[in-house]
């Protein structure tokens, strides 16, 4: 009996031997895949830091170009250096680009309100006119912002928001009461749908300061004939292809190209040829990782601009 037993634990043993081979082989590629998955881990950790890395570089290259900028000279126009895209340069194991654009030729929405607390009429009427040119309506559109803005919380009438508007809301949130931070805050305000936005991102800004002038050497012809009430948009056009060819350098070089009318209207608290604000946009690809960063640039005098907020986009 003895001996017929034998064959058969020798082959559970093989049958044995065979499991623990294939699970330590098993255990053996498991360990091999998270270690590659580790390395790869790791790699891409370096990869984004040293992506990062390049990006802050970037950025800090356009507050270098901004301040050089203005020791040469106290204008600001489209044909400058600084405003010349870069393309994508190749940089040790990657690549890096970008491009600074003025944000001072858009109407800035945080001077419907001015210093002071009370609404800016100058300002209000020329945002009504912008949203007109633009087909959207000013009825629904101002008086919700106003109040977003206002510190009270008192809704205007007709067609204000408060807190009591948005804390009904889904979800329900508060009015921000202050000035607005970003154009996309706008999506939180009563009236402002994602296609509203989108329509005024490109002629609106929200800068950290109320009472800021507009560029008109960047300013689009809707925003000219906003702030110029008896500039009308096709005559507004015109003038933005004369400037595009040649930009204006002061008022009487800007009034020259003005009717009678519309150069009673020019006001030089609210029209420059300088930008304060920039927008700079950079992106670096690093190894496997790519990463876009945008940043709010505030130039003060010849100083390095500052940055105001930097966040991925
Ligand atoms: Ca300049
Ligand atoms: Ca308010």
């Amino acid at each position: 009996m003895m001996y017929r037993s034998l064959p058969r634990q020798s082959g559970i043993a093989i049958v044995t031997a065979v499991a623990v081979a294939a699970l330590v082989a098993a255990l053996a590629g498991f360990m091999a895949f998270r270690h590659s998955l580790w390395l790869r881990q790791v790699e891409n950790q370096h990869d984004l830091a040293q992506a990062r890395g390049v990006a802050r570089a970037a950025i800090d290259l356009s507050r270098l170009t901004l301040r050089d900028d203005a020791r040469q000279n106290k204008v600001d126009h489209a044909q400058e250096a600084w405003a010349i895209p870069i393309p994508n340069l190749p940089v040790e194991q990657g690549n890096a680009g970008g491009k600074i654009s003025d944000l001072q030729g858009r109407f800035n929405l945080n001077n419907l309100i001015a210093s002071n607390g009370q609404v800016s009429m100058l300002d209000k009427e020329a945002y009504e006119r912008l949203l007109k040119a633009l087909g959207l309506s000013p009825e629904t559109l101002v008086p919700p912002l106003l109040d977003w803005l206002d510190a009270d919380s008192e809704p205007r009438y007709p067609g204000g928001a408060e807190d009591r508007e948005y804390l009904a809301g889904n979800p329900p949130h508060r009015a921000a009461n202050r000035p607005l931070f970003d154009i996309d805050e706008l999506r939180q305000v009563q009236g402002y749908s994602d296609e509203i936005v989108a329509r005024l991102a490109p002629f609106v800004s929200a800068l950290p300061q109320a009472g800021t002038q507009v560029n008109v050497n960047f300013a689009p012809p809707e925003v000219l004939s906003a702030l110029l009430p008896s500039l009308d948009l096709a005559s507004a056009q015109a003038l933005a292809r004369r400037r595009d060819a040649k930009p204006f350098s002061n008022d009487s070089e800007f009034k020259d190209e003005l009717s009678g009318q519309v150069q009673a209207e020019v006001d030089p608290t609210r029209l420059g040829y300088e930008s304060r604000y920039f927008l700079a946009d950079v992106d670096a690809r690093f190894g496997r990782v790519t990463v876009a960063y945008r940043a709010m640039l505030e130039r003060n005098g010849d100083q390095i601009p500052r940055v105001v907020w930097m966040r991925r986009r």
